[in-house]
């Protein structure tokens, strides 16, 4: 993976939300800054790349990027934002460092917590909704209102909010039969309990896919893929969504709060059931693999040229945050 590439593609990503943030504005108190704070203190931009990735796979140029690709960039940042707040608040995980530094309730207060990601999630519906089309650009309309469904549906309560529901109200038990995960078949005689890891694989999908998803798919919905090749993204971001949160679990065993910038050993913490905690680190490393190299395959599927996109996901398997 060329570092410096996805240097300057975070940078432009970053100025990109600079510019597109409400400014503060004193006389709603201090919720911009806030917002602000939520979503400009780091991160790694993953979704907004794939995103802005995704439309160029298949726009024909780059004349439509800024009027369309900009508003959904910023919004699908704040969603995550506004996931990344509400997730670590003392109702959920109660979590007191994010990305290196105070989470937005320890800076802001409880209250501000909750407003600051309430309007994040509002303010990104309001940026692509509010996309301004000129007359001649009318035909783009359709494909803009098929990318907010797509955001809106994956983000929801049959989405992330789904996923975050199983995952911190509901308990795996033995009756719970998942369907799909069919690709699970080729390794099961290697894992013990093969309907848990289904069970805690569906929240996975549902917490951490459907963004990834969300983000593929509207990218290329924007750049006028064909149905047939939204699907092939939609696929993609599935099976890195699951990779990238077994990461994510082997991370929070192996890694330290000075280098992810977030607190460690929450799941156990939490007892939560995560597939690195069930099944070893080993098995976890192996699945993150499989979930990989499914993801890129599914780019390469669209015959489109994805080589950024296939290397930023292998570079993953091994992130150290
Ligand atoms: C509606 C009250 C309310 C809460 C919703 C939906 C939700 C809370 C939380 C989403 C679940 C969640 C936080 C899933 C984890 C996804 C994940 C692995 C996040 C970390 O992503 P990175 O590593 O983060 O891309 P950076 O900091 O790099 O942007």
């Amino acid at each position: 993976m060329d570092k410096n590439l996805l240097k300057s593609k975070i940078e432009y990503i970053n100025d990109i939300l600079d510019k597109n943030l409400p400014k503060n504005e004193e006389s709603y108190g201090k919720i911009c800054e806030a917002m602000r704070y939520s979503v400009l203190n780091g991160g790694k931009r993953l979704r907004a790349i794939m995103l802005l990735e995704a439309f160029r796979m298949f726009a024909d140029d780059r004349k439509m990027e800024e009027k369309l690709v900009y508003p959904f960039i910023t919004a699908i940042e704040c969603i995550h934002g506004y996931s990344l707040v509400h997730d670590d608040l003392p109702a959920m995980d109660n979590d007191v460092l994010r990305r290196g530094k105070p989470t937005t309730h320890v800076a802001y207060g409880h209250a501000m917590g909750v407003l600051a990601g309430d309007a994040l999630l509002n303010y990104a519906f309001e940026l692509i909704s509010g996309i301004n089309l000129e007359t001649s650009d009318a035909k783009y309309a359709p494909n803009v209102l098929k990318a907010i469904n797509t955001m809106s549906v994956k983000a929801g309560y049959s989405g992330m909010i789904g996923g975050q529901v199983l995952d911190t109200t509901e308990k795996y038990t033995k009756d719970i039969k998942i369907t799909g995960f069919d690709e699970l078949d080729t390794i099961s005689s290697d894992i013990n309990d093969i309907e848990k890891l289904k069970y805690v694989l569906r929240i996975y999908e549902l917490k951490t896919s459907q963004l990834f998803e969300a983000a593929l798919m509207s990218g290329a919905i924007l750049g006028g893929a064909t149905e047939t090749e939204v699907k092939a993204l939609e696929t993609a971001g599935y099976a890195l969504g699951i990779a990238f949160q077994i990461e994510d679990d082997i991370l929070d065993l192996t890694s330290d709060a000075a280098t992810l910038g977030k607190s460690v050993n929450i799941d156990e913490k939490n007892d939560k059931d995560t597939v690195a905690r069930l099944y070893g680190i080993e098995k976890a490393q192996a699945l993150v693999e499989l979930y990989t190299l499914r993801a890129i395959e599914s780019l390469k599927a669209t015959g489109r040229d994805a080589g950024f996109l296939c290397e930023l996901f292998e570079s993953l398997v091994y992130r150290r945050l």
